[in-house]
């Protein structure tokens, strides 16, 4: 079902510039929108009605993940150093997650959210999604769904160029499509090349190149709309999942096409530009949502949004409060992992609520597959905990701590392993801290004279790290 080999080893071989993309090229791009809203504006208000009535128990799902962006950017966070004003819009008619955890680097994370598994269990190597894993996708297009996917998808396994001579990891991984996605436009499908202007994108038989002239980001929204209004306009009873991997906001920090500097000069780096990116960032989940309201999908959409890891280390942003927070990616502290997390479901639940929550990025896949009414298959472990009681109102948390194992694999940084609940967190060497009033870790408790509180929690937490081991 997915690309064969033969089919990935001709796409490597395109020229590095080649022509635009089949489906994204020419006018007839719009063909399928311009379809869906005019039956839209033929059929409606009762079609839209009658799919979100139909659909109740089923809704669409729209996964965002944005690229290196910690909680501290946000505003509904407390952040105040940048404009989220979309975002925040999402968090007021939705519940806003306070304790949400990816993990500090965007492979070891995406394994994670798309399998819905620990990295002990499945982690082999960085950008690898071992082709015996299930993932989220492939569970919602056996129950039924629609499924697309516009972004980064870094899964399939590419050259390690930082690592000469150890022959790994091209092709070892799975495509979109071997993952479950039934149509995707994607960057850093196994080559890298530009996300942002001038782009390096993919899709399905290995079609791609090089779009002159073009910003990443719009098109991965013009992509993800152009799907989904075909979806509605041909069968609109039929949900679907829509996977939106942000290109927004990784390094490099460039102007942005609303920049003064996009003209001009659109290929600078400064990290001053990451607020315009933020910006960016936050104007096209505006468009996205804007997009599904046109197409009278909105109210039965469940969105999932949230980051991969934490801002990058080149930023540091100021919180409301004042507080001064350093861009924690790549680090085991909390602004390593610790990231937004916003679920919004006209339909589904009560909105303008927040939840202290812990939620781990292994918790997706079950969440999304218990809204769609489906089942995990019994043949693995999964190790996530739906958090759809939570968003129900009847549950006031899913999973008592987080577990983090960490192996990248990429470049030398260690690997490490600890879990955490929202006050205490423990290493696999030991290291034990107050993690809740020491955030920078900067004063490990001493072991040996610990109040009963905490000597309680170490070894709740010890028994959790040997449980997220496997033992
Ligand atoms: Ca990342």
């Amino acid at each position: 079902m997915g690309l064969g080999s033969e089919v990935r080893i001709a796409a490597r071989r395109m020229p590095a510039r080649g022509p635009a993309h089949p489906v994204l090229g020419g006018t007839w791009r719009w063909f399928p929108v311009l379809v869906a809203l005019a039956a839209g504006c033929a059929a409606a208000p009762d079609a839209a009605q009658d799919a979100a009535t139909q659909s109740q128990e089923r809704p669409n799902i729209l996964l965002v993940l944005i690229d290196d962006l910690g909680f501290e950017a946000i505003g509904s966070y407390g952040g105040a150093s940048y404009e989220t004003p979309n975002i925040d819009r999402l968090a007021a008619d939705g519940v806003r997650f306070t304790h949400a955890y990816a993990m500090p680097l965007c492979a070891p994370s995406r394994l994670k959210l798309m399998t819905g598994r620990y990295n002990s269990r499945n982690y082999t190597e960085w950008g690898v999604l071992p082709p015996d894993e299930v993932t989220v996708a492939n569970l919602l297009q056996d129950a039924g769904y629609a499924t697309f996917m516009a972004g980064k998808w870094q899964m399939s396994g590419f050259e390690q160029v930082w690592a000469p001579g150890k022959d790994c990891c091209e092709g070892q991984g799975q495509t979109p499509e071997e993952a479950g996605f039934d149509d995707y436009l994607v960057w850093h499908y196994h080559e890298k090349g530009e996300r942002y202007a001038d782009p390096l994108l993919w899709g399905p038989g290995g079609e791609g190149g090089i779009h002159d002239g073009e910003y990443g980001p719009d098109l991965f929204v013009d992509f993800l709309l152009d799907r989904i209004g075909s979806q509605v306009a041909v069968d609109s009873d039929r949900p679907f999942f829509a996977y939106y991997s942000m290109a927004l906001v990784h390094d490099p920090f460039v102007p942005t096409p609303d920049s003064a500097d996009w003209t001009a000069n659109r290929k600078a780096r400064d990290p001053a530009y990451f607020g315009e990116m933020v910006a960016y960032t936050d104007k096209l989940i505006g468009r996205t949502v804007a997009g599904l309201e046109e197409l009278g999908v909105r109210e039965n959409t469940l969105i999932l949004l949230t980051a991969d890891n934490g801002t990058p280390s080149q930023i540091t942003s100021t919180m409301q409060d004042g507080t001064v927070v350093p861009g924690g990616k790549g680090a085991t502290i909390d602004y390593g992992s610790h990231v937004p997390f916003i679920a919004n479901w006209p339909a589904g639940f009560k909105g303008d609520r927040v939840s202290d929550a812990l939620v781990d990025f292994s918790d997706f896949l079950p969440s999304a597959v218990e809204a769609a009414g489906a089942a995990l298959p019994g043949d693995r472990v999964f190790d996530g905990r739906s958090f759809l009681p939570v968003l129900r109102g009847e549950a006031d948390s899913a999973r008592d701590w987080i577990f983090t194992d960490f192996r990248p694999r990429f470049l030398n940084i260690p690997e490490v392993t600890f879990v955490h609940d929202h006050r205490y967190k423990l290493y696999d060497d030991g290291r034990f801290f107050d993690f809740e009033n020491d955030v920078r870790e900067q004063n490990p408790l001493d072991v040996d004279d610990l109040t009963e509180e905490a000597a309680a929690a170490m070894a709740r937490l010890r028994a959790a790290m040997v449980e997220g081991l496997g033992g």
